[in-house]
């Protein structure tokens, strides 16, 4: 499958099971038709982490991640390099995840965006989502306190 983006990025974990720790960590990420794909680094020995079919995106849209400068990305918190959040919102196995990703720059940000709905160019997006985290039993954009609760900012087109 052809590459059409790649980058090292930061991640949120998703915390697929209730009681893993919520952190950040540098990845590779590929972008291909078929996956969004992320790697502990690039080259020969990388090892896959995670990948996302893209047939499951239903939301990409800029993000807010307030707690993002407060975790240590590289020691010194304002001088992180990935400043520009993101999200990629998925269902699989009818669940529903959110991919948090940061990347170094406002353009390289608005570039995966465009670049991943192009991929899901015929997923029915969805029509509202929420800007931040779901942490510590709320919605941290709109206080909400279910996890389900209905995105309070509406999509892009
Ligand atoms: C891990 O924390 C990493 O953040 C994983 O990300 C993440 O999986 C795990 O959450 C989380 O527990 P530790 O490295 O401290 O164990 P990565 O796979 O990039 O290493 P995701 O799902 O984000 O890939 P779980 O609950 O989703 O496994
Ligand atoms: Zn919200």
């Amino acid at each position: 499958d052809e590459v059409i983006r790649k980058a090292f990025m930061v991640k949120r974990s998703q915390n697929k099971k209730i009681f893993t720790p919520v952190n950040y960590k540098e990845r590779w990420f590929i972008l291909t038709r078929k996956y969004l794909i992320y790697y502990d680094s690039d080259g020969q020995k990388r090892k896959e982490r995670g990948r996302i079919p893209t047939d499951a995106i239903h939301t990409v849209e800029q993000a807010q991640l307030g707690e993002l400068s407060k975790q240590i990305l590289d020691g010194d918190n304002d001088k992180s390099p990935y400043r520009y959040p993101f999200q990629v919102g998925y269902s699989e196995q009818n669940s529903d995840y959110t991919l948090y990703l940061a990347a170094k720059e406002h353009s390289e940000r608005l570039d995966w965006i465009h670049a991943i709905r192009t991929v899901c160019i015929s997923n029915t997006r969805r029509a509202r989502y929420h800007p931040a985290v779901y942490s510590a039993r709320r919605w941290w954009c709109c206080d909400a306190e279910r996890k389900t609760a209905p995105g309070c900012s509406l999509a892009s087109l």
